[in-house]
């Protein structure tokens, strides 16, 4: 067959807003369609590219995703929370459409452009603080953790950073280093970076001496750990997610990281917040870390920044990111004028909608139905997280042991009846839910029903 006609649209169908926003199965899944596609992936995509769900894509927009054989999924995972406008959104697509038609990249540091700029006069006014800031923009989450750790490091003058269990930061060399789990973000890759050091969680549901004594004991710890066995003197930086992503959706008990940021402060040490899964509304907030009011020096940001093209940021304190020598920042992509465009749509859109009250609104429904979905099912260990980044852990009724097994059967069973979800945690044993924020409630409603069966069949 000839390979080009085999990637035209028979459909005709376009994404965005406009998609009919249903569930839809008119074949099984995966369908001949994506069957066939499955097996030019296997022959042409390297193996260790995961596929989480058996779908090849063909549209998306609201809280669906129409695949090449016509069906229409119900989405609860954005793309791994970067769809939070929607795909396709209307502003998005705008944006970025007149800016492919005017210019597609000078790069930033050749001849700038007005767009990087507007983008981080953005950044400057919804990231958490007053102060003066300014960003630089890159291409991906774990280049943000990269250039983050240089900058903590070139304005302290010391080396050491500090991370915490059940952390993800990337998958590149620094970033591996950076993140807690081994298979499969780190298997086989080594050796990593050097002056990592790795702190305990505030992870209430798994803390051994109970919920309550969480946050005082934890932070009592990384505290004891960072002043015994790192140095204050020696640590750059405190590296921390305000709610965890890969780890398993972990909200770490309250109190805990204000009195790691005070720790922090009182010791010149910066504080890095990665919000790349957590920010721009996800948790009902403009960002986690508003929670608890901690502002941290600077945050990392990626993913739902521009709906869904490359980019990702820096933000942090002016003098911070002021310090590094000109010419010690950058790349060729960074800050691309499209992705530039896409962004200041994607934030007009969370303005415009109110996509934090959004978040808040998804948490409103979705909460009471999971907590009652846990009382009749002695499966779901925990029910947890703010406004759309919510999740259960899966354990052996009766018990606190991880249940991978059931979750990947739920997940399985939800892609077969039209809804994606995806898992993570460091036991795999927690299923998350990252609707799109513009998600209609009777298809969230919907969602949250095949959810229910496919717990019940495990
Ligand atoms: N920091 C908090 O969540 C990306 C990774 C999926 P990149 N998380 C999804 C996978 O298996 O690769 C993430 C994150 C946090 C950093 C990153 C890294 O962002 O854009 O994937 O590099």
């Amino acid at each position: 067959m000839n390979q080009t006609s085999a990637m035209t649209d028979p459909s005709g169908l376009s994404g965005g807003p406009s998609l009919p926003q249903e569930r839809k199965l008119v074949t099984e899944i995966p369908g001949p369609r994506s069957r066939e596609l499955a097996a030019r992936q296997r022959a042409a995509v390297a193996a260790g590219v995961p596929t989480i769900t058996p779908v090849f894509a063909q549209a998306a927009g609201g809280g669906v995703v129409v695949d090449v054989d016509g069906n229409s999924l119900i989405d609860f995972g954005s793309g791994i929370a970067v769809t939070s406008v929607g795909n396709s959104a209307e502003a998005v697509v705008r944006r970025a459409s007149a800016q492919l038609a005017r210019f597609t990249h000078t790069c930033a540091m050749v001849a700038p452009y007005e767009e990087y700029v507007a983008v981080c006069e953005e950044l400057a006014r919804v990231t958490p603080g007053d102060h003066a800031k300014k960003s630089v923009l890159l291409n991906s989450g774990a280049e943000a953790v990269e250039n983050a750790v240089k900058i903590a490091r070139y304005a302290t003058g010391r080396q050491a950073v500090v991370v915490f269990e059940h952390a993800y930061h990337g998958r590149t060399n620094l970033t591996m280093a950076l993140t807690a789990k081994d298979m499969p973000y780190k298997h086989g890759f080594g050796p990593f970076a050097p002056e990592v050091y790795r702190v305990p969680t505030a992870y209430p549901y798994r803390w051994l001496t109970g919920a309550e004594r969480c946050a005082e004991e934890a932070a009592e710890q990384v505290i004891e750990k960072i002043t015994k066995e790192v140095g204050t003197e020696n640590t750059a930086a405190i590296l921390f997610e305000p709610l965890l992503g890969e780890g398993g959706f972990i909200e770490p008990a309250k109190g805990f990281l204000p009195r790691i940021a005070a720790f922090a402060a009182e010791h010149g040490i910066v504080t890095i917040a990665d919000e790349i899964q957590s920010g721009f509304c996800r948790t009902g907030q403009w960002f986690a870390c508003e929670d608890e009011d901690v502002v941290p020096d600077l945050v990392t940001l990626a993913k739902g920044i521009a709906g869904g093209l490359p980019l990702a940021a820096v933000t942090g304190r002016a003098e911070l990111m002021d310090a590094a020598h000109a010419g010690g920042l950058g790349g060729t992509y960074g800050g691309n004028p499209v992705a530039c465009a896409a962004a200041l749509g994607a934030i007009e859109t969370m303005r415009e909608l109110d996509l934090a009250g959004r978040a808040r609104r998804i948490e409103e429904v979705m909460k009471p139905r999971l907590r009652a979905m846990a009382e009749r099912l002695p499966l779901i260990g925990e029910v947890r997280g703010r406004g759309a980044m919510l999740a259960i852990e899966l354990v052996r009724p009766g018990t606190k042991e991880p249940n991978a097994a059931a979750t990947a059967a739920v997940v399985a069973a939800c892609h077969r009846a039209g809804l994606l979800v995806l898992s993570c945690g460091t036991y795999g044993n927690v299923l998350r839910f990252l609707p799109p924020l513009v998600i209609g409630e009777e298809l969230l409603n919907e969602g949250l029903d095949v959810l229910e069966e496919a717990l019940a069949g495990v």
